[in-house]
């Protein structure tokens, strides 16, 4: 850096001050806080973005401003990659020390020695450039402003501002971008939309889709609910209502959305007696994350859940299907077996990975976080991820989507009409609808509205794949979360010593009990998740688990 650059960095950090004794930690999805503390954090991450995209030639890096499900007065930030993922993994420690740097001359020697070690030129070579986005929260447009100057911080940096957008649809963005693609929120919904038609033409039954039958949407109070709107406009279809759109008064997350529905697992506010029975589903605050549900009787608030795992399910069912009618018979080329892996994390319902392995499917597990999930998808042919909270998506390798190209070239030449050829042009349409970069709700809604309907499918039939073993998720506020440590993908506790054969003991008197506990990466609290044979067993296994945690850790 010259003497102007470096000016020109501490003059705008000496701007953006850390608060007075907080600490920021980088954590599941980068990091989250009372959005009153972060205008420091979002400044310096709007200069990490920037020295990752100087790192990558020039590469378009994204800066999502956004706390996904957390409550309506914290904020966030999500920082993706050029591939649209998540920041990689080897920059948490340096962002974690950007963060937490005391002033501007230690922030400034911190990025000098680091761009020093990765080989960062500021000589002008080429541009740093940053798309950016930013959710509904009314803290939104000020820390986006923040992040700006914290791009503009670092010479010759360009920062485009999104507007208003899901963390899933900038993801897509800079995917595009990268690829040399039409990356504009218009080009999102125009690929969306034409390979959700392209599959429900494909149907078996295509003649009768004017009938499918109604669902309606939980929005969250978010951005989702805005998008999911302008996405039915282009679909021109009628059979999608989104509630909890946040024009009625409601607060973001509260009350509502997937991550409520998930965990509370009772019925969302705007909904009620009217909607027993039909096919319902929740976005959570930014639109990464779905889930599906049913309201089973007018009178209770409990709902029948239809999780991230059911949708990891159907979607392996229907992929591992068009694959074998993809490889059955004469095939010119039969030397490639494309591998099919599934990922999951400790949250899966045991039922769903015994459904999964029964059906022949490689299923291996990571810590919690989309940032793990997607590094080990990454690794198949296909690899389907998807936490029970409802985040996931499907990723198809470069060498696979070659293949299936040509594939579906050499049939439609030879049997263009042929069940070979419908395979191979339903798992393109696929590979188009669903998002490459990052799970995403919209495009995963639109993912199993099709392949229900393909099916013949009702919420009912799809939720029948094989019955959830009861569980319970919850929360402990403690004093210092980070005085647990875990190990084996977050199923053994390290420290502190003892509890862990605490859990061992309690879990072994429920049967089929098992339970583990885990620091929040987005929230200040342990959180425990218990399950066993019946309902009572697993809420007693939680409540005994958690006391646990209180008696360990205060
Ligand atoms: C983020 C991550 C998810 C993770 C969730 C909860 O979701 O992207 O992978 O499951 O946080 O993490 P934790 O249990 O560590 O709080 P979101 O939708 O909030 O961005």
């Amino acid at each position: 850096m010259n003497d102007e650059q470096r000016s020109l960095l501490l003059r705008s950090a000496a701007r953006f001050p850390l608060p007075e004794g907080m600490r920021f930690s980088y954590g599941t999805a980068g990091f989250r806080a009372d959005a009153l503390v972060l205008h420091s954090t979002m400044f310096r991450a709007g200069i990490i973005a920037s020295l990752r995209s100087l790192k990558n030639d020039g590469a378009v890096i994204g800066l999502m401003v956004t706390a996904s499900h957390n409550q309506i007065t914290d904020n966030g930030v999500k920082i993706a990659d050029p591939s649209g993922g998540m920041l990689s993994q080897l920059w948490e420690p340096f962002t974690d020390a950007v963060a937490n740097a005391p002033d501007a001359d230690h922030l400034l020697r911190l990025i000098c020695d680091f761009a020093e070690k990765e080989g960062i030129s500021f000589d002008g070579s080429c541009r740093a450039e940053v798309l950016m986005g930013r959710d509904t929260r009314p803290s939104g447009e000020s820390l986006l402003e923040a992040a700006k100057e914290g791009v503009n911080a670092i010479a010759g940096s360009a920062a485009t501002d999104m507007g208003v957008l899901t963390a899933p649809q900038l993801h897509w963005m800079v995917r595009a971008r990268n690829r040399g693609e039409k990356a504009s929120e218009v080009h999102y919904f125009e690929q969306l939309a034409g390979s959700f038609r392209c599959l429900i033409d494909l149907a078996p039954n295509h003649g009768q889709k004017s009938t499918i039958s109604k669902l309606v949407v939980d929005g969250a109070n978010g951005v989702g609910a805005e998008k999911l709107e302008l996405l039915i406009k282009m679909l021109d279809v009628s059979f999608i209502e989104v509630r909890n759109n946040g024009k009625g008064g409601g607060i973001l997350n509260e009350g509502v959305g997937a991550d409520y529905v998930q965990k509370e697992r009772v019925v969302p506010d705007g909904f009620g007696g009217d909607d027993v029975g039909i096919r319902c589903a929740s976005l959570d605050g930014d639109a990464d994350r779905l889930v599906y549900f049913m309201i089973p009787s007018a009178s209770g608030k409990d709902i029948i859940l239809v999780d991230g795992d059911k949708m990891l399910s159907l979607f392996a069912l229907f992929i591992k299907d068009q694959l074998s009618v993809l490889l059955q018979g004469d095939v010119k080329d039969n030397s490639f077996q494309p591998r099919l892996g599934v990922v999951q994390t400790a949250y899966a319902n045991g039922a769903s990975t015994d459904y999964l392995k029964r059906s022949g499917l490689e299923v291996i597990f990571t810590p919690t976080g989309v940032k793990y999930l997607h590094e080990k998808a990454a690794e198949y042919d296909i690899g389907i991820y998807f936490e029970a909270n409802g985040h996931g998506t499907v990723l198809f390798s470069k060498c696979f989507l070659s293949w299936l190209e040509a594939r579906s070239n050499e049939l439609s030449s030879n049997s263009a009409g042929s069940d070979q050829q419908r395979a191979a042009l339903r798992l393109m349409a696929v590979s188009k609808l669903i998002n490459q970069a990052i799970g995403d709700a919209l495009s995963g809604l639109l993912l199993v509205e099709a392949i229900l309907f393909h099916m013949g499918w009702s919420i009912s039939q799809w939720n029948e794949l094989y019955h959830d073993l009861p569980s319970r998720q919850l929360k402990v506020k403690v004093k210092d979360r980070t005085a647990v440590v875990t190990t084996n993908a977050e199923t053994t506790v390290v420290k502190p010593p003892g509890i862990q054969e605490a859990i061992n003991v309690v879990s072994a008197k429920y049967p089929r009990g098992r339970s583990f506990i885990r620091p929040s990466g987005t929230e200040d609290v342990i959180r425990v998740y218990a399950e066993a044979s019946t309902k009572d067993y697993a809420d007693g296994l939680a409540k005994s688990i958690a006391e646990l945690v209180e008696s360990y850790l205060g």
